[in-house]
C-alpha cells in the first residue's frame, strides 16, 4: 500500500515546458502521415493552415471554438505520453450510439446546440442555462489526465474544462444535500443505442459532494485544444480520473443535488460488477478479470495499475472512515 502511494506521486512532473504536448504530438503525427503519402485533401489542408485560421475553420461549426486552446494548468501534467487524438477519437465507450468501440461516426448525429443544462434538487438556486452561457461563466483550463476504463485499458488525455467545484459553488447546495447526480440526454431518434430497451436510459452517474468538490473533479468541454468531439461526450462531460471510466458521464443535461445516493446506469445493469464508488485499485479484481494491470491503448503495452489510478495524494483522504463500503468496485 505504502509503495503504491509513493509511486503514485510520479504522475506529477513539474518543470515541463508550457507548450501543450498534444501540439507537438499532433504535428509529429501529421508530418508522419504526410511523409507516408497518406495525405489526402483534408489532411494536407490542415497542414497548410496556420493555427489561427484552423481555429477559425472550427469556429464556424462550434460557437465555443474561440475558447480553445485553453490555458494549461501546470499542476496537472503527467509522466506518460498522451494518447494520440486519432486513436482516442476512434475507440470510445458511448452506449447511446452502440455497445462497441467504433461509435465515432454514429455519434456525429449528436446535436450539441441548443444544449440546456438543468441544475436542480437541493440547491439555493435551481437554474437552466445554455451551454454557451455556462462556458462564459467559467474559466477554462487544460489538464492532462489519466483515464482508466474498468475493462483494463487506459489512455492519457489533454482535457479542457473547469473544476466541478466552480459549478457546485454556483449552484449553492443546501447543507442537507449529500450527493451529486448527473444525467445524460435521452433522445431515441438521435441516439440509436437508446433503442436498446434492456438498458436503463438515460445514463446516470453520481458522487458524493465531497468527491464533487475535490480539486480533480473536472467538467470537460474540450480536448486536444478544441471543443469536445461528439464521441467524447460533447458539449459537457465529467472526468473523475481516480475512478473507473464509466463514472465519467458524457453529454450531461442535468445535475441534481440529493440527499439519497443515486443509482448509476451500470449499477442498475450489474450492481455486483459496477458499484457506486468504483475507485481504481489494482488489488481488487473485477468479478470476471484482474485489475492489476492495464493496456495502454496506443502502444498495447501492459503496465501496473496504480491505486486511485495514481491520484492517491489528492483523494485517499476522502475514503477515511468508509472502509466498510465497497470502495473499489
Ligand atoms: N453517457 C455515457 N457516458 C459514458 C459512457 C456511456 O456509454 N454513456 N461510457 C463510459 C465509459 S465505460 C468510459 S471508459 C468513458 C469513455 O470515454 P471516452 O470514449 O472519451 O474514452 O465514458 C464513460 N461515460
Ligand atoms: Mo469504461
Amino acid at each position: 500500500m505504502a509503495a503504491s502511494i509513493h509511486r503514485a506521486k510520479s504522475w506529477q512532473q513539474p518543470g515541463l515546458e508550457e507548450t501543450p504536448e498534444w501540439a507537438f504530438l499532433n504535428r509529429r503525427q501529421l508530418l508522419k502521415k504526410l511523409g507516408h503519402g497518406a495525405a489526402i485533401g483534408g489532411l494536407a489542408m490542415a497542414g497548410g493552415l496556420s493555427g489561427a485560421s484552423m481555429r477559425q475553420a472550427v469556429a464556424s461549426e462550434d460557437p465555443s471554438a474561440g475558447l480553445y486552446p485553453a490555458k494549461p494548468n501546470l499542476a496537472y501534467r503527467l509522466d506518460r505520453e498522451l494518447t494520440p487524438e486519432d486513436i482516442n477519437s476512434t475507440y470510445n465507450n458511448f452506449y447511446e450510439f452502440g455497445s462497441h468501440k467504433q461509435i465515432a461516426r454514429a455519434a456525429q448525429a449528436l446535436r450539441v446546440r441548443p444544449w440546456t443544462v438543468t441544475i436542480d434538487g437541493m440547491v439555493e438556486q435551481p437554474m437552466e442555462l445554455g451551454i454557451d452561457d455556462l462556458l462564459a461563466k467559467m474559466d477554462l483550463e487544460e489538464r492532462l489526465y489519466r483515464h482508466r476504463c474498468v475493462e483494463a485499458w487506459s489512455m492519457t488525455i489533454p482535457w479542457s474544462g473547469f473544476p466541478l467545484k466552480a459549478l457546485v459553488e454556483m449552484a449553492q447546495p443546501l447543507s442537507s444535500a449529500k450527493y451529486v447526480r448527473m444525467e445524460t440526454f435521452l433522445d431515441r431518434s438521435m441516439a440509436s443505442g437508446q433503442n436498446q430497451f434492456w438498458y436503463p436510459w438515460p445514463y446516470v452517474e453520481g458522487m458524493t459532494i465531497d468527491e464533487a468538490v475535490n480539486e480533480l473533479s473536472f467538467m470537460v468541454t474540450g480536448a486536444y485544444g478544441k471543443p469536445l468531439a461528439k464521441q467524447f461526450g460533447s458539449p459537457l462531460r465529467l472526468a473523475l480520473p481516480w475512478k473507473y471510466g464509466f463514472k465519467s458521464i458524457k453529454s450531461v443535461v442535468k445535475i441534481s443535488f440529493t440527499e439519497e445516493r443515486p443509482v448509476s446506469f451500470w449499477e442498475e445493469v450489474a450492481a455486483n460488477e459496477y458499484g457506486f464508488w468504483a475507485n481504481v485499485n489494482p488489488e481488487v479484481p473485477h468479478p470476471r478479470w484482474s485489475q492489476a494491470q492495464e493496456r495502454i491503448l496506443h502502444t498495447g503495452e501492459k503496465v501496473p495499475t496504480l491505486l486511485f489510478n495514481g491520484y492517491s495524494e489528492q483523494v485517499a483522504h476522502l475514503y477515511e472512515g468508509l472502509e466498510g463500503e465497497k470502495l473499489y468496485m
